[in-house]
């Protein structure tokens, strides 16, 4: 019933066995400007198959679940103008209308699982927002990873967000939270947050196993792990934190919600650091693929 296309190089990558890497769409068409974010996805791709995986970025094109895209329809999809934000709610909506989107973390995870992708690399999940004792602003990438069993691989969640409440989400739902060679949770554009992380590993093969170990248990959820962009590309948590703080106040002026608060929290930072903050996610997500492509290459190691 679901309309699925396999990229090429995904689908003799499926025959083969060979470790694949989902990638979001979201990142493209609402977390980086135009020109940028289609070469930064290029580029994210090429990182995966440097480190002897096979990427799979992820979107629905006209009512199509597409796994992998060709390079046109990257180059398609990135430079479109007004493509929608499908996060778990709108997957289906999407597909049944023949509608176009780019995934979330949430609906990458549905469609990763789906295509029997285990493991899924990109920038920062969506979480608890600041301010969501009133708002009631969580994002549904928490819930995703309590039920849909994909290892993700971030930066952390997007310092944007109140990480202390993230965390507690987290936990309440089960999510294994695990910081890659280091004790700190990271803080996106920072390597190191103020809180420590529940959970640690320093191999990908660590993390591999905890992730067929879940599988084992039954367990229906996913992994997240939090690993920090490389010190040589962060920007410390002190110069961010006032332009944040400054962020979320335009926001709040501007009366800013629901799916459009990361993409304008992103932008205005993007305005504040001069360009910084994309030179910084960019670093981080190139990190983050080559960590989901070792893996990737561990679970299919476990299996053989
Ligand atoms: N990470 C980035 N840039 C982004 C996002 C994450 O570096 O644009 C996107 C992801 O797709 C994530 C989404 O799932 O923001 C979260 O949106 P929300 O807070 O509305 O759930
Ligand atoms: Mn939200």
């Amino acid at each position: 019933m679901i309309d699925i296309r396999y990229s090429a190089e995904v689908a003799k990558a499926r025959e083969s066995g060979r470790p694949l890497v989902a990638l979001e769409s979201t990142i493209i068409t609402h977390g980086m400007p135009h020109p940028q974010n289609v070469e930064v996805a290029a580029q994210v791709e090429q990182d995966i198959r440097d480190a002897g995986a096979v990427p799979a970025t992820i979107a629905v094109i006209e009512g199509r679940l597409h796994v992998g895209l060709e390079p046109r329809e990257l180059q398609a999809l990135g430079t479109a103008q007004h493509v929608a934000k499908l996060s778990r709610a709108d997957m289906a909506a999407c597909l049944a209308t023949g509608g176009t989107g780019a995934t979330t973390v949430a609906a990458t995870m549905i469609a990763a699982r789906y295509a029997g992708i285990e493991v899924f690399a990109t920038g920062g999940i969506g979480g608890v927002h600041k301010g969501a004792e009133t708002s009631f602003d969580i994002s549904a990438d928490l819930h995703e990873l309590a039920q849909t069993p994909v290892t993700v691989v971030a930066a952390g969640a997007k310092a944007i967000l109140d990480l202390a409440k993230t965390l507690e989400v987290l936990e309440t739902l089960g999510v294994p939270v695990i910081a890659y060679g280091q004790d700190a949770f990271p803080a996106f554009w920072s390597a190191r947050s103020s809180h420590r992380a529940p959970l640690r590993m320093n191999d990908a093969v660590s993390i591999a196993r905890a992730h067929a170990m879940r599988g084992a248990l039954g367990l229906p959820g996913g992994q997240l792990v939090a690993n920090p962009i490389p010190l040589a590309d962060e920007i410390a948590a002190a110069e961010l934190g006032p332009i944040i703080a400054e962020a979320q106040a335009d926001a709040d002026t501007h009366r800013i919600a629901g799916k459009a608060v990361t993409p304008y929290l992103l932008q205005r930072i993007f305005e504040r650091t001069e360009g910084r903050s994309l030179t910084a996610n960019i670093a981080l997500v190139r990190n983050n693929a080559r960590l989901g492509a070792g893996i990737a290459q561990e679970l299919v190691n476990l299996k053989t």
